[in-house]
């Protein structure tokens, strides 16, 4: 078949690029200046993820990471502690920036798969005195990308805001696959962020927009944040253009997130035939991160070999290798990066 013979690129998500609709939709946006707050397709994106996120208010920025850095930023002063789950996506992948760019320390939670319970953050609490830090913020991440795409159930969620309000903190929420966890789950996007004073959001994901993401939360608060985004550098001008494909992209590839999860599980159940690998989470989302240490496999020697049979996908951890599947491709794809990843898999642990 011929898309077969194209590179499967399963690195992430984000390597989605804009379709014919979508950059139609983006040239034809009628545009303004955001910084005036003059550009009306930014404007309308804004209200459109403050309604769904059932926020008074949200802020159009360039990257999830600025999202979250931003509401680190706004929620808290220099010297705040930041409880997140030993795995959150702040903690790994964002160059150290709340410790750069907020003064923040980052206190962490083991948890199981990403999750943690009200009773770890009644466990971070600390007294109050000139030795301590003044601990501000609890981080969830849903879905959870480093734990393989796992989704936050939604009581859990909201006895672990229930009990960090209850402690006088504050919730943020990483909600760069959000739309996949609610699509998964049918559970609202907003009775997930009821549970969040901030809420981060990315389109450019299995969204497919190619730039931008979205933070919400009390008109106060996105008020605050829009001053950081100027500090920050991220107030950018005719945004619409980009807005633009982010709401094309609400319009259009929200409910086909389904089959990026199915394509998931149908890739796992492909790596699953290969003794000693291990899928060490449930497949609820488009993450698959398959475990290598029992293959004895080295995971950079395994990418090589994958890439070089035209099958892309990145590092996990140290052992493990990660698969997302995204709206760029098909069963037929998924089914060959599957067969590929098998005989590869095998022939490296046979060597
Ligand atoms: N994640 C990227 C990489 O940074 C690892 C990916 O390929 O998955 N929160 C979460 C949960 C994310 O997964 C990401 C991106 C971000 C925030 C940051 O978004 P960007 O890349 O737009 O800054």
């Amino acid at each position: 078949m011929s898309d077969a013979l194209e590179l499967v690129d399963l690195r992430s998500d984000t390597v989605t690029r804009p379709s014919a609709a979508m950059r139609k939709a983006m040239a034809d946006a009628p545009v303004g200046d955001d910084v005036y707050r003059e550009d009306p397709t930014v404007n309308l994106l804004q209200e459109r993820v403050a309604a769904l996120l059932g926020k008074e208010a949200a802020l159009f920025v360039p990257s999830g990471t600025m999202g979250n850095q931003l509401c680190l930023r706004t929620l808290t002063r220099p010297g705040d502690e930041v409880i997140a789950q030993e795995d959150a996506h702040i903690l790994h992948y964002e160059g150290g920036s709340a410790a750069a760019l907020s003064g923040l320390q980052i206190r962490t939670i083991p948890g199981v798969l990403g999750l943690f319970d009200p009773e770890d953050v009644a466990g971070m609490l600390r007294p109050q005195g000139e030795h301590f830090a003044r601990v501000r913020v609890v981080e969830m991440e849903n879905t959870h990308n480093r734990c393989g795409g796992t989704i936050w159930p939604l009581d859990r969620m909201q006895e672990v805001a229930a009990m960090a309000r209850a402690h006088g903190l504050v919730v943020h929420l990483d909600g760069a696959r959000l739309w996949n966890a609610s699509v998964a789950s049918g559970t609202s996007l907003a009775a997930y962020a009821a549970n969040a004073d901030s809420v981060s959001v990315c389109f450019s994901k299995g969204l497919g927009a190619p730039v931008g993401s979205a933070l919400a939360g009390s008109r106060d608060f996105v008020e605050e944040a829009r001053g950081n985004r100027k500090r920050y550098g991220g107030a950018m001008r005719q945004a619409g253009i980009l807005a633009a494909g982010a709401l094309y992209a609400l319009d259009h590839n929200v409910d086909r997130l389904a089959e990026d999860h199915e394509n998931a599980v149908t890739l796992a159940r492909f790596l699953r035939e290969v003794p000693g690998l291990e899928i060490t989470h449930p497949v609820q989302t488009n993450i698959v991160i398959a475990e290598l240490g029992g293959l004895g496999v080295d995971a950079e020697q395994t990418i090589a070999a994958l890439q070089a049979r035209r099958v892309l996908c990145g590092l996990a951890k140290r052992t493990s290798i990660r698969f997302v599947t995204h709206l760029d491709v098909s069963r037929r794809q998924v089914e060959f990066a599957g067969e590929v990843a098998v005989q590869v898999l095998t022939g490296l642990a046979a060597a």
